[in-house]
């Protein structure tokens, strides 16, 4: 199964807003064996549909040490946060080399089909709530670097945009 090329910020199709899938079918069960593939490949803790451009609601995540414990979300529905925030570093795989702090909601209720295609709840706290955050934000079409300032979000641009110029030589 392929590993699938990752959307580098900026790339204006990261700012997509996805859409609800309708039905878990085969083609929807092959999307998220290739996202998983393409998410371990490139050593994340998460990636959503949106950073290899197709945009539909899916988010796979694995926060394991093991990294043998593969999370689905498909549809996935903000039930509940706390008003108590933490800031953490993070990093994005559209986002390379780049990592800084994000305030986040500490804890987390979202309910979501899993890859069978049930409807399952699940209650995050840690890195666990960061990373559903961040993939959430992916499906609206957000990238982190967009809470960040202008000055820092401007110098992530330019950065990342030689980057790529002098990887395609
Ligand atoms: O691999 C990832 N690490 C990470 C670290 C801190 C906060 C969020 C993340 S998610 C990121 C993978 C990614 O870009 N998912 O969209
Ligand atoms: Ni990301």
């Amino acid at each position: 199964m392929p590993i699938l090329d990752i959307l580098r910020f900026p790339d204006p199709r990261l700012n997509k807003v996805a859409r609800p899938v309708t039905v878990v079918d085969s083609r929807i069960k092959a999307l998220v064996a290739d996202m998983l593939e393409t998410m371990y490949d490139a050593e994340g803790i998460g990636l959503a549909a949106t950073q290899i451009d197709v945009h539909e609601r899916v988010i796979v995540i694995d926060v394991s040490e093991e990294r043998d414990r593969p999370l689905v979300l498909i549809n996935p529905e903000l039930e509940w946060s706390s008003s108590e925030r933490v800031k953490g570093d993070e990093g994005c795989l559209s986002v390379p080399g780049i990592y800084d702090g994000v305030e986040r909601a500490a804890s987390i209720r979202v309910s979501a089909l899993d890859g069978d295609g049930h409807t399952r709840t699940i209650e995050a706290e840690g890195l666990l709530a960061v990373c559903v955050q961040h993939e959430m934000d992916h499906l609206m079409g957000k990238v982190f670097v967009e809470y960040l300032s202008p000055l820092k979000r401007n110098r992530i641009k330019t950065k990342l945009l030689k980057q790529q110029k002098e990887a395609r030589g």
